[in-house]
This record gives structure tokens, sequence and C-alpha cells, in this order.
């Protein structure tokens, strides 16, 4: 690749100056980002969240057949069969018609520089058995959403492969057609297809032989934009002409011939640019990930009692005929390919809990040897910390708060904590201050161990960095000033207490989350108000050479909480925003109902995008569970705009779809979700900030 093809390929018309390092996959992207806290390469950030890049780095083949595969653990197959034949795995499209599940927008691999590459390779893997004559199959195409048009495309038929672009001239715009003739692909073996393309030469390099070159008048664009276009595996959005063969390898790589970087090759048919982690071999011990595909191989059942397992038996299956049960021997073991799933019927109320005040938040833990603890945050000058006895929560102990508004456990070492965020003094007038307890093991109680200073303390956050413990105060406001800093203490091993290790400057904070992507450390605060309006950014922090400095910044509208969870590999940041109020602009009309957002870190562009928005009213809470291979989010809606009356909902994760509600609970003023387990079941809790009533519901599944 040449740094003028880069230049070419990204300016003027894109929004960022270089081109992207491509990474091959979800696993690859992990393993390689961030590369080591010295070679950061986040540069400084505007508000609106803007990075300047480090220079361009090779570009990396692009994975398309990945882009299709669902994330580990989220479920269903994403209408892909896996199936290995001839020594390799690839996979059958079973959901071709219904094209849409096998697709992905285009704008989820051209991030920055909407133009196909003008030089380029496709690499493909396939296997495709006998077809008709003049009968036609798409391995893939990218369509116009709108328009409907085919902007690149890649076709055969028992004797050609035709390479399919759109052409825009002055006089209009043609679909252009490429054919390689007496191209025999149907014969039901492996075959691996590198298509070169560098302006009007077109070559193709079919099991790492000799090339066959066509040179058209029409050249490939130059600026073929792929703005609001779909990518579909194995068809043309269409039922007619879709892929019946099956399909290992599908990859773009921007910039050069991939021949010279996989040829020669010791296994010509079957030689490798990048394939999905889940049709590499089979490894010494199984990976669950592809344990998920319905899997079918060209490999021996046996019958009977259970047969010897060893290595030498790799990839050999068993059926258990008294337990039914399907069994693959990986490494040794016999491994269950089928397995009882458990799943979400419905929700039940499980226990209605009385207490002395209403609630603001929840925070359940377990202590070792002691059991399981719910601390509710309670609205008036004490709190109650509950225990979980033949399977209810009991009162067990009471601590003078003052307008508590949240618990957060932690540990250091073998000592256990909880903190509490008080909003207000004991006594008007007086200073505020939030305390540490600390659990005595002898007295079986939480006992003062240190007070601090805080302003209307709203969250406390609780992390780890490289061994040392640190606590964050969300600072919401002191007098009528919403411009505060929020503090990060640090916990000093010698003195035994937390210091004030840094500040961070917050408007209305509400709550602080810590996460970790590989080695680096992350803090995410919901700002919800600067003295006039909750139209606020919000920040996420980056923990470098010893504190925390501006990573990301997102608009929010009265952000009340961050909730991350991971699928898979995927990792999710959703905020909860409550309220959308200008003082300027007056802004009150139904500013209850506003979306609250879920974002999701782009690996590939080091910064989180927006995924999903969901309505929601007054949303003070997100919470993130999973029921057997599940997950779920449920949110706390507060307040309507008239009435505290809202449902709650909860929303499973449908994979391409994303989260959609499937149950809607009835609350009352919703302030804060929190899920647990235990022996005997699965649970969620609730509180609410408008009566004394908190609930317990039950998960029931089947
Ligand atoms: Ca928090
Ligand atoms: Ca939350
Ligand atoms: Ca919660």
């Amino acid at each position: 690749m040449s740094c003028a093809w880069c230049a070419l390929w990204c300016s003027p018309r894109s929004r960022q100056p270089h081109g992207l390092g491509w990474l091959t996959s979800p696993a690859e992207l992990a393993a390689t980002w961030p590369r080591s806290p010295e070679s950061v390469p986040w540069g400084g950030l505007d508000t609106a969240g803007c990075q300047s890049w480090p220079p361009p780095v090779d570009l990396r083949p692009l994975d398309i057949l990945s882009e299709v595969i669902p994330p580990r653990g989220s479920g269903p197959s994403g209408g892909l069969r896996m199936i290995q034949t001839q020594g390799a795995r690839g996979f059958q499209l079973s959901a071709v018609y219904s094209p849409r599940l096998l697709s992905f927008p285009a704008s989820r691999i051209f991030l920055y520089c909407d133009l196909f590459p003008e030089e380029f390779s496709i690499i493909v893997t396939l296997k495709v058995l006998n077809l008709p004559p003049k009968k036609n199959e798409y391995v893939f195409t990218a369509v116009e959403e709108a328009g409907d048009r085919l902007l690149v495309g890649l076709r055969y038929s028992p004797t050609k492969l035709h390479f399919l672009f759109l052409s825009q001239e002055l006089s209009g715009s043609w679909q252009t057609r490429v054919t390689f003739q007496d191209i025999l692909l149907t014969d039901n073996q492996w075959h691996t297809l590198v298509l070169a393309v560098s302006e009007g030469s077109f070559s193709l390099t079919v099991d790492c032989s000799v090339p066959t070159d066509v040179i058209v008048d029409t050249p490939f664009p130059m600026s073929l934009t792929m703005k609001g276009s779909r990518f579909f595996i194995g068809s043309r959005r269409r039922k007619k002409g879709t892929f019946t063969g099956l399909l290992r390898q599908l990859v773009l790589l921007p910039g050069s011939d991939a021949a010279s970087r996989m040829c020669p090759s010791r296994n010509a048919q079957l030689a490798v640019l990048s394939i999905p982690s889940v049709l590499q071999d089979l490894p010494g011990r199984p990976e669950d990930e592809w344990l998920h595909y319905p899997y079918e191989a060209d490999m021996k059942v046996t019958l009977g009692p259970r047969p010897q397992c060893s290595r030498m038996e790799d990839a050999r299956f068993w059926y258990d005929v008294s337990r039914r049960g399907l069994y693959l021997c990986v490494g040794n073991e016999w491994i269950s390919m089928i397995e009882a799933k458990v799943k979400l019927d419905y929700v039940e109320e499980y226990q209605s809990l009385s207490t002395p005040s209403e609630t603001l938040g929840i925070e359940i833990f377990t202590i070792p040897h002691v059991g399981l603890l719910a601390a509710a945050a309670n609205r008036q000058a004490s709190s109650t910390i509950y225990k979980w006895v033949d399977g209810k929560f009991v009162s067990y102990q009471i601590l003078a708060t003052h307008q508590a508004q949240a618990w957060k456990y932690f540990t250091i070492g073998k000592k256990v904590f909880l903190a509490v965020a008080n909003l207000e003094p004991k006594d008007k007038g007086q200073q505020e201050l939030s305390v540490i307890y600390k659990w005595s093991p002898r007295k079986l109680k939480f006992v003062t161990y240190q007070r601090i200073v805080t302003y209307s303390a709203r969250d406390w956050e609780a992390f780890e960095i490289a061994g040392e413990s640190f606590l964050a105060v969300a600072n919401h406001r002191q007098g009528d000033n919403h411009n505060i800093d929020s503090v990060i203490y640090k916990w000093n091993p010698r003195s035994g207490l937390f210091e004030a290790n840094q500040t961070l400057a917050t408007s209305g904070a509400y709550d602080w989350e810590f996460f970790t992507i590989g080695p680096y450390s992350f803090l995410v605060v919901a700002n919800t108000f600067n003295g006039t309006s909750t139209k606020v950014f919000s920040h996420t922090y980056v923990w470098l050479l010893g504190s925390f400095q501006l990573f990301q910044s997102f608009l929010t509208f009265g952000a009340a909480d961050w909730e991350v969870f991971h699928i898979g590999e995927r990792l999710f940041l959703a905020v909860a925003n409550s309220h959308s109020y200008d003082s300027e602009t007056r802004v009150q009309n139904n500013s209850y109902a506003i979306n609250s957002v879920i974002y999701e870190l782009n690996v590939t562009a080091q910064m989180f995008v927006k995924f999903q928005d969901i309505p929601t009213y007054s949303a003070l809470d997100w919470e993130f569970f999973s029921v057997g291979e599940d997950y779920f989010l449920v949110v706390a809606n507060s307040f309507d705009g008239e009435s505290f009356s809202v449902n709650s909902i909860i929303y499973r994760w449908q994979g391409y779809e994303g989260f959609v509600a499937v149950h809607h609970l009835p609350t009352f003023g919703c302030r804060d979700w929190e899920a647990f387990n235990t022996s005997t079941g699965s649970y969620l809790m609730y509180s609410s900030a408008k009566e004394p009533l908190s609930r317990v519901l039950r998960l029931k599944m089947s």
C-alpha cells in the first residue's frame, strides 16, 4: 500500500485524514487493542468526542464473513450452520431466505471513509455443488438501502465468475460486469479465489495457480461511495440467486494484491488470509464458541456404550441413546453437543419489602461466610441493611444516614467495606459527610470507619488499578452550584485511609462507573445539570500515567446512570437520560419522555459509537443481567411528566435487532434495579423513590 494511495482513498471527502487500521476479527481486535500504555494512540479529544489519529498503520484484512457471525454467547446461530467437510469448516447460509439476517450496514466497516477502496483484493474460500446451466449464485453484494442499486458484487455460474460494480459517469450510472471465463468452481471441492483489482486491471487467482487477467475499458471507480448501503452475504437481497454452497473465507483487503501474501501455499485450495475464529482448526481444548453453532460433519457417529476418546479420534461423535445426548470427542474429552437451555418465561412478584422511607439505591452483595445482603439507601435519617434468610430479605442492621442516595460495597484484601453517599448533612448548616463503614467479623456488623466531606453526594464507585484501591464520589452540587469537582480517593495502605488523589470537574454528577478494556482502566460519569440545562456532556476518562484523562464525551440529558456490560466480546455502555430541560429555551414539553442510548465500543475506531436509542420515561437506572444464554437490560422508568406510575421495561438482546422490549413491569417512581442469584433462583429487586416499598421479583424460567 502506498501512502499516496491511502491519501487518495481517504481524502478529501472523508472526515478522517488517514486510512484505518483494519483489523480482522474481534479476537484479534481484543488482542491488539490497545497496544500498550506507553504507545497509547489516543490524541487530544474535543468535547464532541472526535479524536486526532495516529499515523496510519498497514491496512489490515477486513473480514466480511465475521461481521455476520453472532457474538459468542448471543444464543441463536444467526442463520449460519457450520459444516465440516474435507477437513475444513465452512458456513452453510441457512437464512438466505431472510437475507437481512446475513447482512450488515456498510458503515460498520467503512467508518470514516465511506469510499470503497480504489485498489483492493477480495478473497473467497468456498465449496459449491453442481449448478444447473445458466444458474447464478451470489457470494456477496453491497446494495443501496434506499435505491436497491448494486454497488459491488460477486457471483458465479457453473463455468464463470462475475465481478459486478456500479460505474458512474457523466452520462449516468450503470452496472459493469467483469467476467472470468472457464472458472470451474462447481465441483464440490474447496477453492480459494483472490480477485485483485487496480483501476482497469482485474486479476483472478484460483488456488494459488497462475492468475487470469482481464483488462476492461471501464476501470473500477475512484470514488464509489458506500454511504447508505448494506453488505449481503450469499445474496443480492433477494431470494433469487442465493448461495447454496459452503463459505469459509470472505475478506476485503484494501490496497494490495492478497495473492502475494497468501501464495504459494501448502494447501492452496484452503489458503488463508483471514477466516472467522470459529472456522479455524479444531483446537486441543474445546472452545465453547463453536459449539453454539448447529454442527454437521462428514465424520463418524458411534452408538452404544461410551467409546474411547483420545487425541487420535478428534472430531468423532458418540450418540448416547439412553441419555439422548450427542457428544463430540475433542482433546480426550467427550463434549456435550446438546444442552438444555434455560429461558426466561415471565417475572412474578416474590417479596414486597416495606422500608422505613423511600429507597433511592440498592446494593446487593455477598460477604463470605455471612451471606447475601442488600443495603437500601433510604431517604430519611436511617438506612437498612437486609439479609437473605430462608429465601426472603429481613432487616439486619440499621445505620444512621442523611438522605442516603447510594451504597457501594467493596473489599480491600480481606477487609470488607460499605460506603454510603449522603446527600445532606446531619444538621442543617453543617458540612455533609459521606461515610465508609467496615465489616466487623467479630461483631458481625458494619462499623463506622472513615468520614469524607462530600457535596450532595449521589454515588460512590470503588475500583482497583494495578493493585491499588480507589473510591470515586459523585459530588452533585455545592449550594446552587452544580459545576463542582468530584473527587477520586486512593487507599493509603500505611494510614489505612482513603486520601484525595485527583479531582475531575463535573456538572451535577449523579453516577460513576468503572470498567476496563484490556490493560486500560476507564471511569465514566453521568452529569445531570450545569445550572441552566440538562443537555450536558457526560465524559469517559482513561487512566494514563497515574491519572484519569478525558477519553470521550457523550451528549446526555440529565444522565442519571451508566451501565457497562459485555455480550460475548462486545462491550456496551448504556446511559439513562432522565430529563430534557433548558432554562433558556424552556424545552419542557414532554421532556421526560426521551431516548436513552446504548453505545458500543468500536475497537477499530477506539471509541464508543451509538448502537441503539431506547425511548424511556425519566430513566434513572439500567441493570444488565443474563438468564441461560440470553441477555437482558431492565430500565427504571420513573416519571412520564404527569405520573410516577409508569412501566419499567425488560429488553432482551436479539443480536442484530439489538434490544427488544419483552416484559412490561408496573412500577411507581422506580429508582434502582438490581439483579441477583441465589441457590434457589434468579431475582430482580427494585426500589421506589416515591413510596416506602421495594419489591423482589422472581425470574420464572423453563
Ligand atoms: Ca455507579
Ligand atoms: Ca445501573
Ligand atoms: Ca442498579
